[in-house]
């Protein structure tokens, strides 16, 4: 049973392991052709195991493989970060429009900000591994968003836990004001850019 398990999670680090090679294809390839880095940020893992089990409790999935693969999708998870909100868009497109790539659901809380003021793009992929057994398709959650959400997504992260989710009403204010600040910022630093690089010219140019 354990090493079934160890298996089943073996291959979600497989999963990763091709996200992250596109990725790194992506933002090798813009470095060379634009002398543009659209990536600031990649990080990557895979739930831990008890953290896995955790999650099956409290959503009552059926304890087998195929009910946990089904019901779970986050189990391997990428966050990218981008210096600015075009990017992190851009990124999600060509990602999603690569043949081998399956979306099974997206959730955009750039475009629809939780009412917390969490902010990001979420996109649960389906990528292909080939194990010596065959083909398996691994859900992979990629999650982009820029350094200004990242920031405050840890930060509210980090506050959330501390205070096991009963957050006092003050800071929830604050965080939301923060949300917005992070917001407005993204869009300013966002429009230097433009300036600088002239209009239209957007942080990524089509390739
Ligand atoms: P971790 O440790 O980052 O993995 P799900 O519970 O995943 O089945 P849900 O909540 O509808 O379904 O998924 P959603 O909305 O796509 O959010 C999943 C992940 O997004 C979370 O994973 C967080 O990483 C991030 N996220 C979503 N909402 C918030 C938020 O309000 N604040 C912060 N800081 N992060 C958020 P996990 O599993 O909670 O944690």
């Amino acid at each position: 049973m354990r090493d079934e398990f160890q298996r089943f999670l073996l291959e979600y680090q497989f999963g990763l392991r091709e996200v992250e090679t596109k990725l790194g294809i992506l933002r090798d390839e813009f470095l060379q052709m634009h002398d543009y880095n659209p990536i600031e940020h990649v990080s990557s893992r895979v739930k831990t195991a008890d953290s896995l089990v955790e999650k099956v409790i409290r959503k009552g999935v059926e304890p087998s493989f195929d009910a946990i693969r089904a019901a779970i999708t986050d189990i391997a998870g990428i966050r990218v970060t981008t210096s600015f909100t075009k990017d992190a868009y851009r990124l999600f497109d060509l990602l999603t429009a690569q043949d081998d790539i399956t979306i099974r659901a997206v959730k955009d809380y750039i475009a629809e900000p939780k009412d917390n003021g969490y902010k990001s793009l979420h996109v649960i992929v389906e990528v292909p591994v080939f194990l010596s057994t065959g083909r398996v398709a691994v859900a992979v959650e990629v999650q982009f968003r820029t350094i200004a959400m990242d920031f405050w997504a840890s930060l509210e992260h980090k506050i959330y836990y501390k205070y096991a989710g009963v957050v006092p009403d003050g800071l929830l204010t604050e965080l939301k004001d923060a949300a917005d600040s992070a917001a407005l910022l993204d869009a300013r630093m966002e429009r230097l850019h433009g300036q600088l690089h002239g209009p239209g010219a957007g942080p990524i140019r089509a390739v």
